[in-house]
């Protein structure tokens, strides 16, 4: 590693500024028993060299729209984050921050968390997130790019990946897109140190990493990651080529490290006092703990000011452009009021015609109405168009030379897709849906939870919601999903029952700025339920009485998405024979556990015999049902035949719903 002089500041090497983050990265370790100091210490140089050369950024004004990305996909590294922050002078990243490393109520949590302070622009620590969040990030960029033009937006993506994100599966979905679409401002720096956490990769990895990235579109190359002057060139002919980039810098892992150094023993535990002072004696860094010299500190300080300049340029053009109120409506948002009232009259046009519809076709019709009115809307599908109903009319696939469609193909790719949402939502100005079958949720999952984690706004459609689906079988069907999703805090879950439940499903959804949704949708034709217009969204209680009891009631029945109209035809039944019995639709537990208590105890009918019907496993139902309840669904997985034939297979019927009222009375 050069010790020359930086050619940045007078007086202050290169080595002094990655020093700094190295030694924060040991103490901080140190001070919290607890961390990971081994990959700061590798990755000193790269990201060094990054943060003073290239990358556009403003420590006073974290959240600036035309920043570049930086996204530290490796989350175990996350003191190389915290020390470059402090360094370049973020106020929400001081010193006391670094020294409360990995404890309750810092900013500075073990991996980082989007939302704890300004800077962390994704949070990450699952390997392989990072990676295919920043995808998403690099393509919300073209796609702004392409309503914003130069001028208001463009900036890169820059992601620090390891060996472990790049051996992570999503990895391959994530770099096979981002090749496909030609995202040429998204550079990767990976950490090719050669070391995990059982030992040298070698002992479980051998692939080609630059072969198959190269097979990916992407542009390679291959540098010595302590060598500045090379990082910099690598960089810089990176952002050139009209690829992404992959640059391999080969480190090693706890540089400076005595004995440590080149060793999976650096990687996530603290090096001990005596490496410590070796390493110090190695870097020739003779400060106490979380001491840094003024000079260079300075240094970090005047490199970190530099941003402001641009952002101020920045700044000034927004203001003189002539889409500056449209880049402000898109950057904040905001549903637009036309959308609203657009959805409000789609929904009343709906309950007047009470079409018999699948509610995927359901969602699609109210997507043909919100898309055109929300530019931000960005949909798409991994590779279930036809089936999600989620390309709206008119909505143009976007092409890697063209960004102005509203519509990614995102091929088979379903955790690549939803990490992606997770990196558009995150970068701002975009919208992000998109679809595939409610089963293959398992396959979003991992991102579904950070989305969740990181209250982002991110709609996930997902059709084909149950043995209703019908032949496709089993393993298409799901049974445990709805409970496996509703166990995800935060996470908003809609099974709406009819078409107007679906729309007022993707009201709730849009207008959800701190929570992603799931749409569980059908493949099969559903009646229309609700009997007359109301402009208050139902749905937003999460349940409520669709019908009420005639006379006293004794039964309540409680169903969500097709169940409900089974239950509706079992009330009618029940009520013919004098039993007075409420339907009650339950189309998201989230927001009907929400409610008051009187609310739900009102709802739910208490003293009143209790039954659930869903065509999903019981997890869950028991809340609502009390001891007593009784339930109605699947008890284990589903079959493959007609889907009318599946529901009696399985006593998912109107007469076991009166025949089960009837023996509890
Ligand atoms: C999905 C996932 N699986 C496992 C882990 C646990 N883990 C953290 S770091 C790591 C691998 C470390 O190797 P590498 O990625 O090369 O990082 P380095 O040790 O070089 O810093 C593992 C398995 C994780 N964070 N995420
Ligand atoms: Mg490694």
């Amino acid at each position: 590693m050069s010790s020359a002089p930086s050619d940045l500041i007078e007086g202050v090497s290169h080595a002094d500024l990655a020093n700094a983050i190295r030694a924060l990265s040991m103490d901080a370790v140190e001070a919290a028993k607890s961390g990971h100091p081994g990959m700061p210490m590798g990755m000193a140089d790269v990201a060094t060299v990054l943060f003073t050369k290239f990358l556009k950024f403003d420590p006073k004004r974290p959240s600036w729209a035309d920043r570049d990305r930086f996204v530290l996909s490796a989350g175990h590294g996350s003191m190389l984050l915290y020390s470059l922050l402090h360094l370049t002078g973020y106020d929400d990243f001081p010193l006391s921050e670094l020294k409360r490393f990995r404890q309750i109520g810092s900013r500075t949590a073990g991996h980082p968390e989007y939302g704890y302070g300004g800077g962390i622009e994704t949070t990450t620590g699952p390997l392989g997130q990072g990676i295919a969040t920043a995808v998403g990030m690099a393509m919300a960029e073209r796609i702004m790019h392409s309503r914003f033009g130069d001028d208001l937006v463009n900036h890169f993506t820059y992601v620090i990946a390891s060996d472990g994100d790049l051996q992570e599966g999503i990895s391959h979905e994530a770099a096979s897109l981002a090749g496909h679409l030609a995202l040429s401002k998204l550079i990767v720096l990976w950490d090719d140190n050669k070391i995990s956490i059982d030992g040298a990769t070698s002992i479980s990895f051998s692939d080609d990493n630059l072969a198959r990235f190269r097979a990916y579109n992407w542009d390679v190359q291959e540098i010595d990651g302590h060598d500045p002057k090379a990082i910099a060139a690598a960089i810089e002919y990176a952002r050139t080529t009209e690829a992404p980039s992959l640059i391999a810098c080969r480190t090693t892992i706890g540089y400076g490290a005595p004995t440590k150094a080149n060793t999976a023993s650096s990687h996530g535990s603290p090096l001990g006092a005596k490496e410590i002072e070796g390493a110090r004696a190695n870097l020739n860094w003779p400060h106490a703990p979380f001491e840094i010299p003024d000079a260079i500190l300075n240094a970090w300080r005047t490199l970190g000011d530099r941003g402001a300049t641009e952002a101020d340029a920045w700044v000034k053009r927004l203001a003189r452009s002539e889409q500056r109120l449209t880049f402000k409506a898109a950057i904040s948002g905001e549903i637009p009021v036309e959308a609203q009232a657009a959805l409000l009259a789609h929904k009343k046009a709906v309950i007047e015609t009470k079409p018999n519809i699948a509610t995927r076709l359901a969602s699609g019709n109210t997507l043909d109405v919100v898309v055109p009115l929300v530019p931000e809307l960005m949909g798409g599908s991994a590779d279930l168009t036809g089936s999600n109903n989620t390309r709206a009319k008119g909505a143009a696939g976007v092409q890697k030379d063209n960004w102005s469609g509203r519509y990614i193909h995102y091929g088979i790719r379903e955790h690549g897709m939803a990490a992606a949402m997770n990196g558009m939502a995150l970068h701002g100005g975009v919208i992000p849906f998109s679809g595939t079958f409610l089963c293959f949720s398992d396959y979003c999952r991992p991102a579904i939870r950070l989305s969740a984690l990181m209250k982002t706004r991110v709609i996930y459609v997902m059709t084909h919601d149950s043995i209703g689906l019908g032949e496709d079988g089993p393993t298409h069907q799901p049974v445990e999903h709805m409970a496996a999703l509703r166990a995800i805090p935060n996470l908003l879950v809609f099974r709406p029952g009819d078409a107007v439940e679906t729309a007022e499903a993707w009201q709730l959804a849009l207008a959800s700025r701190n929570r992603p949704s799931v749409l569980a949708l059908t493949r099969q034709n559903l009646p229309t339920l609700r009997p007359d217009y109301n402009e208050e969204n139902l749905t937003a209680k999460g349940a409520y009485v669709l019908r009420e009891a005639e006379g006293a009631r004794k039964v309540t029945l409680l169903a969500t998405g097709s169940e409900v109209a089974l239950v509706v035809e079992a009330r009618d039944r029940l009520q013919a024979a004098g039993i007075g019995t409420a339907v009650v639709s339950m189309p998201s537990w989230e927001l009907f556990a929400e409610q008051s208590d009187e609310y739900r105890a009102e709802v739910l009918g208490r003293g009143t015999v209790r039954i659930g019907v869903e065509a999903m496993v019981r997890l869950g139902w028991d809340r609502w049902l009390g001891e007593d309840g009784i339930f109605i669904g699947m008890p284990g997985f589903g079959e493959s035949g007609p889907y009318q034939e599946l529901y009696n297979h399985f006593g998912i019927t109107v007469d076991a719903v009166v025949a089960a009222a009837k023996s509890r009375l």
